[in-house]
């Protein structure tokens, strides 16, 4: 899925040959599966459930926290029976509960990149004066299911990293 031409590329996992495309009316902000649905964000507090073959809507979950709507929704990541989301410029990774829509757990990665590259960073400060300011803002999530690790890492970032959560 690519973020403003509303289309959804699909491709072979063996071998990546382009086997497709399904068009999708927002824009593209982030995109993972449970069984039966594709699960899509488009930087509001929405979740989209859609048909895999077809895109046909199913529903739609509005994601909250005791504070309220929780919006800027960004890559997504289905781990046992949880969504887990980037939010646009913010420094943490949160876990919902796609049923209910609400927020039950938080990954504080504040100054993550910072504290754990081993790579020159130095490229980030002609940008801004933080890594946020230049844009190197968290976003990418994967998951190692034998491993039971987290790969994470963000836009401008050198590297991923697998990290574990206890
Ligand atoms: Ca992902």
């Amino acid at each position: 899925m690519t973020w403003e031409n509303h289309l959804v590329f699909m491709y072979a996992a063996k071998d990546f040959k382009p086997i497709g495309q399904l068009p999708w009316t927002g824009e593209g902000w982030g995109i993972t599966h449970d069984d039966d649905n594709l699960i899509i964000s488009e930087g509001s507090d929405k979740l989209y459930f859609v048909e895999p073959k077809t895109m046909k809507l199913k529903k739609i979950v509005s994601i909250k926290d005791q504070y309220g709507a929780v919006n800027n929704l960004n890559e997504l990541e289905f781990i046992d029976g949880y969504v887990y989301a980037n939010r646009w410029q913010y420094d943490y990774i949160i876990k919902i509960d796609p049923n209910s829509g609400y927020v039950v757990g938080m990954i504080n990665l504040q100054d993550f990149l910072q504290k754990n590259s081993r790579a020159d960073l130095s490229y980030l400060k002609r940008e801004g004066s933080t890594a946020m300011q230049s844009g190197a803002v968290l976003n990418g999530i994967g998951y190692n299911k034998k491993e039971k690790t987290l790969y994470i890492t963000g836009k401008l970032w050198p590297e991923i990293f697998e990290i574990r959560i206890q």
